[in-house]
């Protein structure tokens, strides 16, 4: 499969899950430390919840969103929002309220699976959420106005007929974080699961069905969705879902120990926070064949530790949400440790400069890339989507180079977003927090590297007249970001200066600041 139309016209993606029931039914789909499920399981289970959907009126089309953590429930919900043809919204569980009312409101959300652990921060904001009917809690008690998830799906039968979506319909919705902090939306459609899983997955990754999946990048990133749980249930392997916060790599470690998953998708950063793990010992790795990296650039000198101390060799590619998956990808038998590799068949990749003009070879370029998954626009931001979807070729905001070999070489981003552990970090929000504590006069927030030549966000701060510069404050100012945005956003380093430098018209100088 290299295309949509290599599918019939009436496709629903729950035939990922569905396909395995002939063939292998009583085989483990999913482990965890709460529940471990065959696809027989799985299937009913998907199958209840899908009644229980529209029993509540939730029609083809509707978004029905999910903030959860990995676990049993968020893959039976993704699948029975599937089956049933509305479209699941996957939401970023680190986020704070005022995030979730703006993306649930965007995207008209008429129903939402909540882990109870999650519902407090729902409830404070659901008064401004009208579209939203029905609240499903995971686990706990719900609350008189929300439904209980295992009552609701004890209740009902284990026979539902998928609804006949369209190759076409939209199926998924991520929000992807933009320059003014304002979240993207990016719509995927029912063709695009199979033919990522096919693409990258099967093509590139060379997955087969004993293999044993683990990500550390969680459902709610299609980094995850994908590999994590389309992937291997596409080929009939299994996935270990995982519901702890995957930043301690004691906690990742404990996992592969314990339910043995032969691929690893990992983001750099994570991969260095296991390498200064002292006491790591190869047998705690021993169950690895492969080895992903994505997200952020992966630096050689994390590829080359990593392969002394385990032996293993990292695939590093890069992917993004408007695609879905990985386009640009190093090989299990073709790596070029730094580089994103060569790229995916199935995918063109352009690099142009500002006119548009293929740039020279060797030089540093705008990305574009083509392929049959790629999204066609931004919900509810038109010019956004004319800048970034220009007809068939997408334009990624990276900037690449590539060398005589045909292998691609991330040399950073044309805006000024940060990818922090995989994950974004708009400068610009950053930079408002700090504004809204009493002692910052103005800042600005850039890119550092870390010891690992990891990028981190980075402070600059002129404070106002009455403020002295000290450690204490500079504490104090990381405190007030982690309160006021989800943790991994917050500066790692607060530089205080007299003054920002700035242009004759007031503009501040980053480059000066990133140096
Ligand atoms: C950056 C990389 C260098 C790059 C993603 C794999 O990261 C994913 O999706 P997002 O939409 O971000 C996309 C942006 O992240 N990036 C990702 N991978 C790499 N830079 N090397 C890499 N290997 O700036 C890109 O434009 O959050 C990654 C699969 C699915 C995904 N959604």
């Amino acid at each position: 499969m290299q295309r949509g139309t290599d599918l019939p016209l009436s496709y629903n993606a729950v035939q990922i899950l569905e396909h395995n029931l002939d063939a292998r039914g009583d085989k483990v789909a999913l482990l965890s430390d709460e529940r471990s499920l065959t696809f027989r399981e799985v299937a009913a289970e998907v199958n209840r919840l899908g009644n229980a959907l529209r029993g509540l009126d939730v029609r083809p089309g509707e978004h029905v969103a999910i903030l959860a953590p990995d676990s049993a429930e968020w893959a039976i919900s993704f699948f029975a929002t599937l089956k049933i043809g509305a479209v699941h919204v996957g939401l970023n569980t680190l986020l704070k309220p005022p995030e979730y009312a703006y993306m649930l409101r965007d995207c008209r959300a008429r129903a939402i699976i909540v882990h109870e652990a999650m519902l407090p921060a729902l409830e404070q904001v659901r008064g401004q959420l009208s579209h939203l009917e029905h609240v499903i809690v995971v686990g706990g008690t719900a609350p008189p106005n929300a439904h209980r998830y295992d009552a609701l799906v004890a209740a009902q039968p284990d026979h539902l007929a998928a609804e006949p979506t369209h190759r076409d319909d939209l199926c998924t919705l991520n929000y992807s974080s933009g320059t003014t902090g304002e979240p993207k939306g990016i719509h995927h459609a029912h063709k695009d699961l199979p033919l990522t899983a096919q693409l990258w997955g099967v093509n590139v990754l060379g997955l087969h069905e004993h293999d044993r999946t683990f990500a550390t990048a969680k459902l709610f990133f299609t980094f995850g969705t994908g590999g994590n749980l389309i992937f291997p249930w596409y080929v009939g392997a299994s996935c270990v879902l995982f519901a702890g916060p995957p930043r301690v790599a004691a906690n990742v470690i404990a996992q592969i120990r314990r339910h043995r998953p032969t691929i690893l998708y990992n983001s750099p950063t994570s991969y260095a926070a296991i390498l200064a793990q002292t006491e790591l010992s190869p047998e705690d790795l021993a169950s690895l064949r492969l080895c992903v990296s994505a997200g952020e650039a992966l630096p050689a000198p994390v590829w080359h530790a990593w392969k002394e101390r385990t032996g293993l060799e990292i695939i590093d590619g890069i992917g993004c949400t408007e695609v879905y998956h990985i386009f640009i990808s190093n090989r299990p038998d073709d790596i070029r440790p730094g580089s994103s590799g060569r790229p995916v068949p199935g995918f063109d990749v352009r690099l142009v400069d500002e006119q548009g003009t293929e740039v020279a070879p060797g030089a540093i370029g705008n990305l574009l890339v083509r392929g049959p998954t790629t999204a066609l626009s931004y919900l509810h931001q038109y010019d956004k989507s004319r800048q970034t979807f220009r007809g068939e070729w997408l334009h990624t905001g990276d900037k690449y180079r590539v060398d005589e070999d045909g292998y691609y070489w991330h040399c950073g981003r044309s805006d000024d977003m940060l990818k922090v552990g995989g994950i974004w970090v708009a400068p610009m929000e950053l930079e408002s927090t700090l504004m809204r504590h009493p002692a910052v006069l103005e800042c600005a927030v850039v890119g550092a590297s870390d010891q690992a030549d990891l990028v981190k966000p980075k402070a600059f701060v002129a404070l106002r007249p009455g403020f002295e510069p000290s450690e204490a404050l500079a504490d104090e100012l990381i405190a007030f970001c982690r309160q006021e945005l989800a943790e991994y956003k917050r500066p790692r380093w607060i530089v205080f200066l007299p003054e920002l430098p700035k242009t004759a018209t007031g503009k501040i100088q980053r480059f000066k600041l990133r140096g």
